[in-house]
């Protein structure tokens, strides 16, 4: 699945100026207001946002993982929580139904997603299950033709926007084979949410406990119809999931980078411009030097994603996708702490993006997985190798 260079460039640069000229303006009111303005979101509704990564058969645009990666790239010179607005429905929260669903779960759900219609989100985090997913306690109880589904959901991004969750609960025995994926409306009777979590960075980004009490859902709504399949589903979506936070992690190096740079060739001390001493040289030359690395390295594990058909796991994929956030989002933080130091006191007052910035890159080594959550992925693959 991809779709034609000439309308991939197209697309590229209008998210580029879009980005540009839309987003990065907006910047300021999304940290002191912590929303989105609502004209933003129906902007990204009418470039196809909502539907980058459905095929065009549902009536999304369809971009390949390497397409993707790039748009992700682009998205990461704003805020991220620009991105989360549509982020979990073109990613985590559909691709589950686009891998494992059944061909009407996918005629039902998919064209909604593509449209911006139906905002999706992933729901596998809780209170006591975090790292360790498949210990997860959410029940889920055959009933005749439902099941009733109890627990509670945790740090859910996107939870207040969603109009249905791609949500893993147990129906069976303990481990990762008691787990299934269920398509949970929002409005079902017996979901609540909790109150709006209050974090370090990503202000604007909504997320929230998402609570289950004795709610029916129709065993139709089991991903893929097959009990027992839900945390390899979630695996496989976290696989796409993690190379394109690791894209993200680029965008956000690249904007520091470029905002470091202006200031280094502003800013005047002892006589002449911050950028004309060879140690604020040395951390740009670090800077660069890693994200040119890291993207390189997505560039190449984006290929061999592309290679392999969208449902099918394949452990060496999913080894070079952990190593790809791993690098990745550990050196935007390096990147991020690099640019609040050329900045220096101002790096630290929120008049200067890199403060915002620094805040914003300490998430992306925790969701998706962990950073030492991608070093067992790929310690384990090497370890198992032949
Ligand atoms: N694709 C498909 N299947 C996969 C897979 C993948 N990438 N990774 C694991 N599986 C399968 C395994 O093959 C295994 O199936 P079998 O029993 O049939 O062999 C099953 O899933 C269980 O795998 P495993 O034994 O490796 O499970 P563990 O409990 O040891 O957990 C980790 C593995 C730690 C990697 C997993 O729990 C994980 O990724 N944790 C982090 C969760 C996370 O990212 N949370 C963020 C929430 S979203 S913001």
């Amino acid at each position: 699945m991809a779709i034609d260079p000439e309308s991939f460039e197209l697309l590229l640069s209008t998210v580029q100026r879009f980005v540009r000229e839309q987003l990065v303006p907006a910047e300021n009111h999304l940290e002191e207001h912590d929303e989105v303005p609502p004209a933003l979101v129906e902007a990204m509704k009418a470039m196809g946002l909502f539907g980058l990564t459905v095929p065009d058969d549902y009536g999304g645009i369809g971009l390949s993982v390497s397409q993707e990666v790039q748009v992700n790239f682009e998205l990461g010179r704003t805020a991220p929580a620009f991105r989360s607005v549509f982020g979990t429905n073109i990613g985590i929260g559909s691709q589950g139904i686009l891998m494992d669903g059944t061909p009407e779960q996918k005629a039902e759900i998919l064209p909604r997603v593509a449209s911006g219609e139906l905002v999706m989100s992933f729901a596998l985090t809780e209170p006591d299950a975090g790292s360790d997913a498949a210990s997860l306690k959410t029940r889920a109880e055959a009933d005749g033709d439902h099941y009733i589904l109890n627990g509670t959901k945790r740090y859910i991004t996107n939870a207040p926007r969603a109009g249905a969750f791609t949500l893993m609960a147990r129906t069976g025995g303990p481990g990762a084979a008691g787990v299934s994926a269920f398509i949970v409306p929002a409005d079902l009777p017996g979901i609540t949410l909790g109150k709006p979590d209050r974090k370090m960075g990503q202000r604007g980004t909504k997320t929230c406990d998402v609570i289950l009490e004795n709610v029916r859902v129709p065993a139709a709504n089991i991903i893929g119809g097959v009990p027992g399949q839900g945390f390899k589903t979630a695996m496989k979506v976290l696989d796409r999931g993690r190379l394109n936070i690791a894209a993200v992690a680029c965008g956000m190096a690249r904007r520091v980078i470029d905002e470091s740079t202006r200031y280094a060739r502003e800013r005047r001390q002892f006589g002449k411009a911050l950028g004309e001493f060879q140690l604020i040289q040395a951390m740009l030359a670090d800077s660069q030097a890693e994200l040119m690395a890291g993207w390189a390295l997505i560039r190449e594990v984006a290929e061999r994603f592309d290679r392999k058909p969208a449902h099918v796991s394949d452990p060496d994929v999913s080894m070079r996708v952990s190593c790809a956030k791993l690098f990745c989002t550990e050196m935007a933080g390096r990147v991020a702490d690099r640019g609040v130091q050329i900045h220096g006191g101002a790096g630290y007052i929120n008049d200067y993006p890199v403060e915002r910035i620094y805040r914003d890159v300490r998430l992306l080594r925790l969701y998706e997985g962990t950073s030492q959550i991608q070093q067992i992925i790929v310690g384990r693959a090497l370890m198992n190798r032949d």
